[in-house]
């Protein structure tokens, strides 16, 4: 059989991940480099959990434990390879170089968010970090993501697609018509399925009858392999073997990220009505950052000392980009009508001339007036 999967087993949450003694220095400075943005994300979300309560932002969906996961895979990525998201990883854009205050902005739906305010808050996408928009219909990223890989390698472009689902998505008909596909087309694609345990209240036992998700993409033909989505080493290395595969043309590859949804589903849920935090309390202790860090500073890399600084600095930071997000007024009324036809037909023009009219007429109130 080509396609195979490789499990962790059935090891309790709570046990401490398999740790190499000693990792080479290259090693380590990546994940240096990986945990200062899990670090960076941890707060972001925090803040912004705190803003959403306050009402001045609409709603966010948090990427809480799963730091590891999320922004492990995409580190292995190239400049060039496209990121097609699920709902947990806008903070991979910020890795990879977007700006915060852009980033921000988008979550206020502002001028300041150069997709226009026009999606949900916390649906981020930039064509510049290659990242397409979250997909909140859950699965539809999945098919995308095999056609932009085909359409890679028709052009004999080294490009990479890395598409992000959850334990749900699994169970949608657009993960078999994506697999299907990119197994029998070989496309340049890697399936990065965070198994974080919960479809909002819906666990992954009542999901599934497959004992383990990886089994699923090898039921396609898909090369799939679970692994310690918590573990931030574990993630580099299967994504670094997972991406060079592909991107050797050997063809798709499937990981079954292990994880936890520490935190609400989104800013709209309240999990203590439907979970036990007794559950909650067993993955706390295999908190992504918590391990990562122990693992530095056994490593002699880190210490009380620089953890307190990178906090330090990273929550001014925020701060800052928040302050100056906040202050970009609404998107204008006219960007409405932006983007979508090169030559507007005349029915759009007249629409935008008498919206410009009304507006001379009636000037907009400024927020907060
Ligand atoms: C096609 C579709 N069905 C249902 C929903 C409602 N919905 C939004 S998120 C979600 C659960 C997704 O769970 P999972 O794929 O495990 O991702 P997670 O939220 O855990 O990251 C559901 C059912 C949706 N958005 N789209
Ligand atoms: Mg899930």
């Amino acid at each position: 059989m080509a396609a195979r999967t490789e499990s962790l087993g059935r090891a309790h949450p709570a046990a401490r991940a398999k740790r190499e003694p000693s990792a080479p220095a290259a090693d380590l400075e990546r994940e240096l480099r990986v945990y200062r943005h899990m670090v960076l994300l941890r707060l972001l979300d925090e803040r912004m959990l705190t803003l959403q309560r306050q009402g001045r932002v609409g709603f966010y969906g948090s990427c809480y434990g799963q730091e590891a996961a999320t922004l492990g895979s995409a580190a292995v990525l190239d400049a060039g390879d496209w990121i097609f998201p699920a709902l947990r990883e806008g903070g991979a854009m910020l890795l990879r170089g977007y700006p915060l205050v852009s980033y921000l902005c988008q979550i206020f739906g502002n001028s300041g968010d150069p997709t226009k305010g026009r999606q949900m808050p916390s649906h981020q996408a930039a064509a510049s970090v290659h990242q397409v928009s979250w997909s909140s219909v859950i699965g539809t990223q999945l098919p995308q993501a095999v056609g932009a890989a085909h359409a890679a390698r028709l052009r004999g472009e080294p490009t990479v697609v890395m598409a992000y689902l959850g334990d749900g998505a699994t169970s949608s008909a657009d993960f078999h018509h994506a697999l299907t596909f990119a197994a029998r087309l070989k496309a340049p694609v890697v399936f990065c399925c965070q198994n974080n345990q919960w479809s909002i209240s819906l666990p992954v036992s009542r999901q599934t009858a497959a004992p383990e998700l990886a089994l699923k993409g090898a039921a396609y033909g898909v090369p799939s392999k679970r692994v310690d989505g918590n573990d931030l080493a574990a993630v580099l290395e299967a994504a670094g073997e997972a991406v060079a595969a592909a991107r050797a043309g050997e063809g798709p590859r499937f990981l079954e990220l292990l994880t936890y949804r520490l935190g609400a589903h989104s800013s709209s849920d309240d999990p203590t009505r439907y979970r036990d935090q007794k559950e909650v309390d067993r993955w706390l202790a295999r908190d992504p950052l918590q391990l990562e860090r122990l693992r530095l500073v056994e490593a002699g890399v880190w210490d009380e000392e620089r953890e307190g600084a990178l906090r330090g600095e990273q929550a001014e930071v925020i701060a800052r980009a928040v302050a100056e997000a906040e202050a970009f007024p609404p998107p204008s009324p006219e960007t409405l009508f932006e983007d979508l036809y090169a030559d507007p037909p005349w029915i759009v023009s007249e629409q935008r001339e008498a919206l410009r009219a009304e507006l001379a007429e009636a000037p907009r109130k400024k927020p907060g007036a």
